[in-house]
């Protein structure tokens, strides 16, 4: 018989305090039903989000022998996620990693992590940036954030566009390789602060909108957090809209438990608290087809 629990291989940094990365990605999908199989690329003791004075042991050297086990074990993933990543050497590991253990059964997510608010994180630059448009190449799905799409297409960061031209954005990211391109934080033209998640299904050709209430906090790790559950939601067997607005709802749900206490926006939000809202139903969809 097969076995029940589906595998996702993860291939993210650790950051030991703050909610980032696997620290948010374990405890989501395994809450979903998901067996987290962990490719850590570098240990730290916090995020960098508005730390400082974080250690930092990069284990790039370490991963070809780590994978070597795991291509000798032949294990079969039903996906492939990557996220954060420190150096074009790693984006090559991860693209290698795709080469061996990516097929037609199995669903490659690349979240191209960057950059927000119109900005590279420290750590991340042009070579960074060329480097990860080939690996979203190889991806079925990508979750760039506004900034990180611009970034990828080498368009300047403008707030003010339009609904036509958020379209025009997301084709041209699918024709980089991806079949999916989910894109967060889009503004809205609107000028007020809320913000939607917009995808594009090249196959299909369609667009799909989910608004997101503005909550005015920035929380670090809740775009590790989305990410996993867009793979544990089509993991599950969701379509890609009701991927989108459980990712959306969860977010929010856990952004609203953690906002009334007083604490450093730093440490994330309080996953803990909201991890069992991810077996409930999706209820009042609000998605739109654009
Ligand atoms: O949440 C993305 C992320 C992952 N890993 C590290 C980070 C960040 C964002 O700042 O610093 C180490």
């Amino acid at each position: 018989m097969k076995i029940p629990v589906q595998k996702v291989a993860a291939i993210h940094d650790l950051s030991g305090f703050g909610r980032a990365s696997l620290t948010a990605i374990i405890p989501i999908l395994s809450t979903m039903g998901i067996q987290v199989c962990p490719v850590p690329t570098a240990v730290l003791s916090s995020h960098t989000g508005d730390f400082t004075d974080y250690t930092f042991v990069d284990l790039t050297d370490q991963l070809e022998a780590y994978v070597n086990h795991w291509k000798k074990l032949e294990i079969e993933f039903d996906a492939i996620y990557s996220g954060f990543l420190g150096s074009p050497k790693q984006i090559a590991i991860v693209s290698d990693f795709i080469d061996h253990f990516g097929n037609d059964n199995n669903l490659v997510l690349v979240d191209p992590v960057m950059g927000d608010n119109g900005e590279l994180y420290a750590t991340m630059d042009n070579e960074m940036v060329v480097n990860m448009r080939n690996l979203v190449g190889k991806a079925d799905i990508i979750t760039p954030n506004f900034t990180e799409a611009a970034y990828l297409l080498g368009e300047e960061y403008d707030e003010s566009i339009d609904g036509a031209g958020v379209k025009k954005w997301l084709k041209r990211l699918s024709e980089m390789g991806p079949g999916t391109v989910i894109l967060t934080s889009v503004p809205n033209p609107d000028g007020d602060k809320n913000t939607s998640v917009i995808a594009y299904d090249k196959r299909h050709d369609k667009y799909w909108k989910v608004s997101c209430r503005y909550i005015p906090a920035h929380f670090p790790g809740t775009g590790d957090a989305f990410a996993s559950i867009v793979v544990g939601s089509l993991l599950q067997g969701d379509s890609l809209p009701v991927a989108m607005e459980r990712s959306v709802q969860f977010i929010t749900t856990a952004i609203r438990a953690s906002y009334g206490f007083e604490y450093p926006k730093r440490e994330g939000v309080l996953l803990e608290r909201v991890l069992n809202t991810l077996n409930l139903p999706v209820i009042g969809s609000s998605y739109e087809l654009l």
